[in-house]
């Protein structure tokens, strides 16, 4: 087994019209693949990471500046994550314990989602939106191109949103701010993102990776 295209945690068809099966099957099917099969390949040809899980290489491809191997590995992981930030819209909003933290921080839900879908719609070129906890306490960025909370120290991500133009473009052409309205008020399972308040976010999309190591690769 190498790292996989993780299986999406709906159906294609079911959070249209806020994000289309088709899209789905561009952005799931053609560019979250594509990751997948190329951290696989780049993986292949670094024997001491034979074995290593999804975490370790991006950690390790930072470390070692393997670019490449670094924005793969990163889009493999960011989107494994962010199709389990998405859910069918029933009406969902924030509750409980992960409420009262977003009250803290910024007033209301409404506030946060204000400030959270300004976040996005500003950030400059590609890249990914963030909602993280830091030390206690719920922090809005946003990281350019593949960067990923898992390179960083710190970081522990609740909740993201791509706002790649492959993200919106089928459904939205250029209107991000569309795009990100639309999910945020729509398509958000805050039952996942309350889930991470447990500081593991950070594993909910790792996965490990036996397939490399191989008997050529083991000394
Ligand atoms: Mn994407």
């Amino acid at each position: 087994m190498t790292f996989q295209l993780p299986p999406l945690p709906f159906a294609k068809d079911s959070l249209d019209p806020h994000m289309s099966a088709e899209t789905l099957e561009y952005h799931y099917g053609k560019h979250h693949k594509a990751y997948v099969d190329k951290t696989n390949e780049l993986v292949a040809e670094e024997p001491e990471l034979s074995g290593a899980s999804l975490n370790q290489v991006i950690r390790a491809a930072k470390k070692a500046d393997n670019k490449k191997l670094l924005n793969n590995s990163a889009q493999l992981w960011n989107h494994s994550f962010f199709w389990q930030c998405l859910a069918p819209a029933e009406g969902q909003r924030p509750e409980g314990k992960l409420l009262k933290l977003i009250e803290d921080g910024f007033g209301s839900a409404e506030t946060m989602i204000e400030k959270f879908t300004a976040e996005a719609v500003g950030h400059f070129g590609s890249g990914w939106a963030w909602l993280v906890l830091d030390r206690g306490s719920l922090k809005i960025t946003s990281l350019h191109d593949a960067d990923t909370p898992i390179a960083h120290d710190g970081m522990a991500p609740l909740f993201t949103l791509d706002v790649w133009e492959h993200a919106y473009y089928i459904d939205y052409r250029n209107a991000r701010p569309k795009f990100a309205g639309a999910v945020l008020e729509n398509i958000v399972n805050w039952d996942f993102v309350a889930s991470n308040l447990d500081g593991k976010g950070a594993d909910t999309a790792n996965q490990e990776n036996a397939g490399v190591r191989q008997p050529e690769t083991i000394a």
